[in-house]
C-alpha cells in the first residue's frame, strides 16, 4: 500500500534542550553546599556504594562514570558526594526530578511548542518565533549581542583560533545569509535567550542543539556540554551524517541497524545514502524502508 510522504519543510527550526547532570542539578539545588563540588546520584540499592545514575561535570573530571558503583567512584574521587535518590515506599521516587522537568518546560514554552521526550529533554518548535523575529528584530539589525549566543558552536565553521567567537557573532548576523540560515541563526538567539531564563529562574544549567528538524537538533544538543548550544545549518549536514555510525540514529539502534550493518554492510549514514529509498524498500517493506 503506497504511503503519504511527510511534507518536506527544510524551514522549521527545532531545537533539542537537554539538561545537564540533571539528577546532580536537582540535588544540589536541595542542598546548596553541594554546588560546584563533585557528586553523583546513586540508586536506592545501597549494594557497593549504589550505582550510579548521574555524575557531577566535577566528579567527571577525576573519571567518574555512570557505569560504576559508589564505591569505585570513591576509590577514583575520594571527595565525590554520593546523593542516593529519593525513596518512597521502597521504591526511587522520581517525582522532584519529573516537577523540576516541568518547571523547565513552563519557561521553554513561552517561544514555541514543547514536547518532552524524557524526564531531562524536550523539543521545541521555534519555527513561528523564528519567524517573527527575522521580520521584527532581525539579528543583522541588531546593535549588540549578547555573550550567550557569541559562545554558541556552528557546525562546518572552524572553531581552532582566538576569534571563534568574532566568527560565531559574524554567521549569526550575516546579512548576506540565506534564509535557513538567518532562521537558524534566530532560533540561537532565541535559545540562548531561553537558557538563561531557565538557570535564573530554577538555577538549572542546560544545553541544546538547533536545527531544521528533532533528529539533527538533538545530534546536536550533546555534542558540546554543559551549558552550551550547537547549530545545525544546512551545509553542514553532509559531513555531519557521512560519519555517523548508523547506530547512533533514531531508530537504528537496535535490530534494524544491526540489520542494515550485518545484511547490507552499511556502517555509517554516508553508507546508507549509496542505498535508493526503492531498493532499501526491497529489503524491508514500503514502510520501513
Ligand atoms: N538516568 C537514570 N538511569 C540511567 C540514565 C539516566 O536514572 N541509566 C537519569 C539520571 C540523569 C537523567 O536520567 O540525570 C538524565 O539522563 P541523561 O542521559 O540525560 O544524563 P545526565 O542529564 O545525567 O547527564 P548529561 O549532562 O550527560 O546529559
Amino acid at each position: 500500500m503506497p504511503v503519504s510522504k511527510p511534507e518536506l519543510s527544510d524551514s522549521r527550526v527545532i531545537a533539542h534542550v537537554d539538561m545537564d547532570c540533571f539528577y546532580v542539578q536537582v540535588e544540589q539545588r536541595k542542598q546548596q553546599s553541594l554546588r560546584g563540588q563533585p557528586t553523583a546520584v546513586v540508586q536506592y540499592n545501597s549494594w557497593q556504594g549504589g550505582g550510579l545514575i548521574a555524575v557531577s561535570y566535577e566528579a567527571r573530571k577525576f573519571g567518574v562514570k555512570r557505569s560504576m558503583r559508589g564505591d569505585e567512584a570513591k576509590q577514583v574521587c575520594p571527595e565525590i558526594h554520593l546523593v542516593q535518590v529519593p525513596v518512597a515506599r521502597g521504591k526511587a521516587d522520581l517525582s522532584s526530578y519529573r516537577n523540576a522537568g516541568s518547571e523547565v518546560v513552563a519557561i521553554l514554552s513561552r517561544r514555541g511548542r514543547c514536547e518532552r521526550a524524557s524526564i531531562d529533554e524536550v523539543y521545541l518548535d521555534l519555527t513561528i518565533a523564528a519567524e517573527a523575529m527575522l521580520v521584527d528584530n532581525p539579528p543583522e539589525c541588531l546593535e549588540t549581542i549578547s555573550e550567550e549566543v557569541v559562545k554558541s558552536h556552528v557546525l562546518g565553521l572552524e572553531e581552532d583560533g582566538s576569534n571563534a567567537r568574532e566568527k560565531v557573532g559574524h554567521w549569526l548576523t550575516r546579512s548576506d545569509a540565506s534564509r535557513r540560515d538567518k532562521l537558524l541563526a534566530c532560533g540561537a538567539f532565541i535559545v540562548a535567550e531561553l537558557r538563561l531564563q531557565v538557570l535564573e529562574e530554577t538555577e538549572f544549567t542546560c544545553s541544546a542543539g538547533i536545527a531544521h528538524n528533532k533528529m539533527l537538533a538533538k545530534l546536536a544538543s550533546g555534542m558540546n556540554k554543559p551549558a552550551q548550544q550547537t547549530v545545525v545549518p544546512i551545509s553542514s549536514i553532509c559531513k555531519l551524517l557521512g560519519t555517523l555510525p548508523i547506530k547512533k540514529m533514531k531508530q537504528l539502534g537496535g535490530k534494524l541497524g544491526t540489520s542494515l550493518q550485518i545484511d547490507l554492510g552499511v556502517n555509517t549514514v554516508g553508507d546508507l545514502l549509496q542505498f535508493s529509498e526503492e531498493k532499501l524498500q526491497e529489503y524491508y517493506g514500503v514502510n520501513t524502508g
